[in-house]
């Protein structure tokens, strides 16, 4: 008799433990039990005024969306973002986002998304792996189409652009993040559509990081060692700025004595293209925390979702963002 009581026992206690384990599975599917979605967002890092107001809308439109939201700044180095993507997946959040600093090296951890049954959301950059199942969508810009735009209007205003009168127009290129999809894709962008007009040429390009900092630095030894430079180029708002601090500490005026061209359309880039030191900025929207919020909701209700959504912008010259920058979010 006691016999069969302890099998009975013990039976009990095992599929009491194993409805406990299932339920906790079930937990798994939405780390918190009343239905609310938790994602885990591994950001770059705060290297710019455009990462800021990044930051800025993914945390806003999370709290508004209801969405509990675990928040990694990885200062830059992938390492961290590799390894706050593998603690998202250790926590079991529902859903996992992020804006890989370089395209290349995310296939593992990735991988390792995949198995734990976490859907990832690509904002902002891509990453060049080949297997796009790794992810259910890339939500950002087209690097390249900017760096296209930056390039056309170079072409369209050559005649005042080869301010030192020798018939050419010597470009020098502020370069993002090495190996960063942006930084690759505008380059190859703005190479494209120059190539229509053989006076323009890009004798120097160096990268300065996205930062203010590394704009001006870079801008100090390319004006130390060229006195023929025309037009700068910067990969984003940030270094045209500290562009323009190295151009105005060497005596000259940037926008007329060097023509500037950048990318981001952040308020200090508009502000200095509306003074007209900044000749024209191609947009490139930060606000893509509304449109994340809403992908991560329709991924974990089953529903469908483009595999490439595309963000909306525009470009400016120094009188439209007179007009823009009273309502500018940003
Ligand atoms: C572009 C984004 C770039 C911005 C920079 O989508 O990845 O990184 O252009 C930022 O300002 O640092
Ligand atoms: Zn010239």
């Amino acid at each position: 008799m006691l016999k069969k009581t302890l099998i009975a026992a013990s039976a009990i206690s095992l599929t009491a433990l194993s409805l406990s384990a299932c339920g906790s599975d079930d937990a798994a599917g939405s780390a918190t039990d009343d239905g609310t979605i938790t994602m885990g967002f591994a950001q770059v890092g705060a290297e710019s005024g455009w990462r800021t107001a990044n930051t800025k809308s993914i945390q806003d439109s999370a709290e508004a969306a209801g969405i509990d939201l675990k928040f990694t700044d990885a200062q830059g180095k992938q390492e961290n973002q590799i390894q706050a993507i593998r603690s998202y997946i250790q926590q079991k959040v529902d859903v996992i986002a992020f804006s890989p600093v370089v395209e290349t090296g995310w296939d593992a951890v990735l991988q390792e998304a995949k198995a734990a049954d976490i859907p990832v959301i690509l904002t902002d950059r891509a990453v060049d792996s080949e297997d796009t199942s790794l992810y259910k969508t890339f939500l950002g810009s087209d690097f390249v189409v900017e760096g296209e735009k930056a390039g056309q209007w170079l072409v369209d205003n050559a005649a005042d652009s080869d301010v030192n009168g020798d018939g050419k127009i010597n470009v020098v290129q502020l370069e993002g993040t090495t190996g960063a999809a942006p930084a690759i894709d505008r380059a190859e962008g703005f190479a494209d559509t120059t190539s229509a007009d053989p006076s323009i040429e890009v004798t120097a390009s160096q990268t300065g990081d996205f930062t203010r900092d590394g704009g001006k630095q870079v801008m100090e030894s390319f004006l130390q060692s060229d006195d023929t430079i025309d037009v700068v180029y910067a990969h984003n708002d940030d270094m045209g700025l500290g562009a323009i601090e190295a151009i105005e500490a060497a005596g000259l005026k940037p926008g007329k004595d060097i023509k500037i061209i950048t990318v981001d359309a952040v308020k200090d880039g508009m502000i200095a293209l509306s003074e007209g030191k900044i000749n024209y900025i191609v947009e490139c929207s930060p606000l893509l925390g509304p449109q994340l919020m809403d992908l991560a909701e329709k991924v974990l209700a089953g529903e469908e979702v483009e595999p490439r959504i595309l963000t909306e912008e525009t470009t400016f010259t120094p009188e439209q963002a007179k007009e823009a920058l009273p309502t500018r979010e940003y």
